[in-house]
């Protein structure tokens, strides 16, 4: 039996591949996994059978046999652990590719975060003018450190990586605001992930959930 993972029924992006089954999806791609994706409304993720697989009623979850596992960051982790093809062999590449997944995860992604729920939901607020500048600049910050750790490398340390793959699927989330233009060095990085056959599988396979949900209502 193939893995199954949990993604959204009607992704609120539309099909951009911005939810975190995305990097799920892309990782069991590039290791060449084949795996089920069994859809769930907003309804279902915070039922208890659903909060049986997921504490905090999210997507996305991961079941292999005995195995299940939440967290998108422990769910890659443990596919490049399990497989070969996203961790280096030699133990301190290893370990240093494994750093750059918590980089993206925990020194990246918050601040992106924060800024993309401010532009979603914040828009009409007396204060999200004064605050727009400032939740963008604490991105700068992290975007202007990581351009000048890349230089000109393909990826972040040596060879594509979990690492690299985890970094590109956070900084997608920044599509829309336009801060990925001021640092060309990492928009090309972000397309060169965004080339890889694995990742542009993954895209389809997202895409396609939303264009049968489109096509049904
Ligand atoms: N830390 C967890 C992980 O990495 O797995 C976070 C999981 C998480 O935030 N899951 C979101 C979820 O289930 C989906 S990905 N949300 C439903 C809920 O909490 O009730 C976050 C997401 C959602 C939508 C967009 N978008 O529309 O662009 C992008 C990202």
């Amino acid at each position: 039996m193939p893995p199954t993972i949990t993604a959204f029924e009607s992704s609120p992006d539309r099909g951009k591949g911005q939810a975190r089954d995305m990097r799920v999806r892309w990782a069991l791609e590039e290791v060449g996994q084949p795996y089920d994706v069994r859809l769930v409304s907003f309804k279902a993720m915070k039922e208890s059978a659903h909060r049986t697989l997921h504490p905090f009623g999210q997507i996305p979850t991961y079941e292999d046999g005995d195995l299940t596992l939440f967290e998108s960051g422990a769910i890659v982790l443990h596919i490049a652990d399990r497989h070969a093809g996203l961790l280096p062999e030699d133990a301190n590449a290893r370990a240093r590719a494994i750093a750059w997944m918590f980089a993206a995860l925990s020194t990246l992604e918050p601040p992106i975060v924060e800024l993309g729920m401010a532009m979603l939901f914040e828009r009409d607020k007396s204060w999200y003018a004064e605050r727009l500048p400032v939740l963008k600049d604490r991105v700068r910050v992290r975007l202007g450190e990581l351009s000048r750790r890349l230089g000109d490398a393909d990826w972040l340390d040596g060879a594509f990586s979990a690492g690299d793959l985890m970094m590109v699927t956070v900084l997608r989330r920044l599509n829309a605001s336009g801060l990925l233009d001021e640092y060309p060095g990492i928009a090309t990085y972000v397309a060169r992930g965004e080339a890889r056959p694995a990742f542009r599988r993954a895209f389809d396979a997202q895409l396609a959930v939303f264009i049968a949900g489109s096509k049904g209502s």
